[in-house]
């Protein structure tokens, strides 16, 4: 039978106006760096240069950290929080006027199809902000300290360093929060993908946002470092890597910061014979092949009932097969560039361990672009539990499939892994989600659903995936002292159980 074929449906570049060269965001300007470095930011799917970026140093970062403390304590702190409100529902406002300028972005220095940053990515990016706009007058009604104690207070500046996976979207997750709890920041956006921070702060000069109250520095891991060590901030908030996240914790040890971490993760994703197939499949591919699988809670282990291993499989396979990989900016394509060489080395490599250590390796015909970094959907079936490919984060469209034949089996394995960050169920039985949910060490358990987000729901992890929460009420904990003097603590939220 013939196959109907999608046109290409590109998206429009012209919404976006990207400059050959980009300044450090510090006090409400953009400046030159210290030492007149920079690096080039290219488009994953192409190989072509976008903009040439500003490297900061730790001259540079203590410029920017200087500007957000005298903004925390000349304006935003001293600021009621019905004022610090009115400033970020207007950022939130200007990012969805710009929602297509912003996903257009997004895509071209990320590589992330069209469909997710414009339907996922800048609208739950505007959301956190909408949603911390809120919070910002009602903190001392959050439940956050006891009633008939001090309000919470703001801890100060605030040092954010964010990955490549979901630039914009980690960007609010960060900032959304830390503005609305009074505190001022310097966020550094990953080497890769640093674009959207800095039309951010395009929109935050927009919005009249008063000069330091947010600071962008641009740069590799060392601007990100001396961020972390810098002795006049007075918290860190890290989303990336667990070997960095726990270099960063070694490094924040003993001083008086807090310190918040988001790290990786190696969701399993588990389903029952009862489970409703198609609707399953669909939320496998969601969980693994989303963002081309450069997900932290991506469900990067399928768990599936050996009773219906092989139907599931078949079913999934069928599905890959429709699944169209190549150009970001194709309103069709489901599965974009990955975000760098780098990044490709590292999937292909592990990959290739998948195979020598005797896993079965398959992937839907598909032809790939020959300039960018690309990667097939992939699958690997005769899985055991001590393979690499199903114990260390892949970061990538790669899906490892186990089986199980009992519940307790099904949790004694998807709690095998130093991470702890998510998991899913596929059952029809809601006491089966009850029992599982309470049993499996994940910070977010979704039922018969896959990678959503809300800013209402506080998420983080568990083990080596990290402390704190982001999102919520819980999420606001993380950037307030309930001590009287306004002080900080070195107390850690969310955690182990
Ligand atoms: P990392 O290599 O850890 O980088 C994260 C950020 O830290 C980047 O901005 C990076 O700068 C910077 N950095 C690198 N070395 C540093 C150092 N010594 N001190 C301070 N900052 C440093 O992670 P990645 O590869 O970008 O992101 C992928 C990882 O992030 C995955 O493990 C994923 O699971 C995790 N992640 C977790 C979550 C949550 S919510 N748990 C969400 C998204 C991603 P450069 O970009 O210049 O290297």
């Amino acid at each position: 039978m013939s196959k109907f074929e999608y046109a290409p449906a590109p998206e429009s570049r012209s919404v976006v106006d990207i400059a050959s060269s980009y300044g450090l965001f510090i006090d409400g300007k953009f400046v030159e760096p210290a030492d007149g470095v920079s690096f080039k930011t290219v488009n994953p799917a192409t190989e072509e240069t976008l903009a040439d970026v500003s490297q900061a140093s730790a001259a540079d970062v203590d410029r920017a950290v200087k500007a957000a403390r005298r903004a925390y304590e000349r304006v935003w702190g001293p600021m009621s929080g019905a004022e610090r409100g009115k400033y970020i529902f207007r950022l939130a406002r200007i990012m969805q006027e710009r929602a297509r300028e912003f996903a257009v972005l997004e895509s071209l220095d990320n590589g992330k199809p069209i469909k997710e940053s414009r339907d996922v990515d800048v609208p739950t990016a505007a959301a956190h902000f909408f949603y911390h706009a809120g919070w910002a007058d009602k903190l001392e009604y959050a439940g956050l300290s006891p009633a008939g104690s001090p309000p919470p207070k703001p801890l100060g500046v605030v040092g954010q360093v964010i990955p490549w996976n979901f630039p914009l979207l980690m960007l609010a997750w960060k900032i959304a929060p830390a503005l609305a709890t009074g505190n001022t920041v310097v966020l550094k956006p990953a080497e890769t993908t640093p674009l959207t921070a800095l039309l951010f702060a395009e929109v935050c000069r927009q919005a009249d946002l008063p000069p330091g109250v947010v600071n962008i520095v641009t740069g590799a891991g060392e601007t990100g470092q001396a961020l972390v060590e810098h002795p006049d901030v007075d918290k860190i908030a890290f989303t990336g890597s667990t070997a960095v996240g726990k270099a960063i914790a070694r490094t924040v040890a003993g001083t008086r910061k807090r310190l918040s971490l988001e790290l990786g993760g190696k969701a399993a994703n588990i389903v029952f014979d009862d489970a409703a197939m198609d609707q399953a499949v669909e939320g496998i591919v969601t969980g693994i092949f989303f963002n081309q699988g450069h997900v932290c809670c991506a469900g990067s282990r399928l768990l599936v009932q050996e009773s219906v291993a092989d139907d599931v499989i078949r079913r999934l396979k069928r599905r890959l097969q429709t699944l169209r990989v190549g150009d970001p900016l194709d309103k069709n394509t489901d599965i974009g560039a990955i975000n760098s060489a780098e990044q490709l080395g590292r999937i292909t490599e592990l990959a290739q361990v998948g195979e020598a250590e005797g896993a079965t390796r398959w992937s839907p015909e598909c032809t790939l672009p020959e300039r960018g970094y690309w990667f097939a959907p992939t699958v690997f079936t005769d899985v055991s539990q001590s393979h690499r490919i199903a114990q260390e984060e892949i970061f990538g469209p790669v899906l490892s499939v186990l089986t199980f034949r009992t519940p307790q089996e099904a949790v004694a394995k998807a709690n095998n892994t130093p991470y702890g960050l998510s998991a899913g169920i596929w059952t029809e039985k809601g006491s089966r989600i009850l029992w599982m949910a309470d049993q499996l060490k994940a910070g977010v358990v979704w039922a018969n659903t896959f990678n959503r987000f809300d800013p209402t729901s506080p998420f983080g992890g568990y083990k080596e995936s990290g402390y704190g929460r982001e999102g919520g009420r819980h999420g606001l904990e993380a950037y307030v002292s309930l001590d009287a003097d306004g002080t900080t603590r070195p107390t850690r939220t969310g955690g182990s159980r």
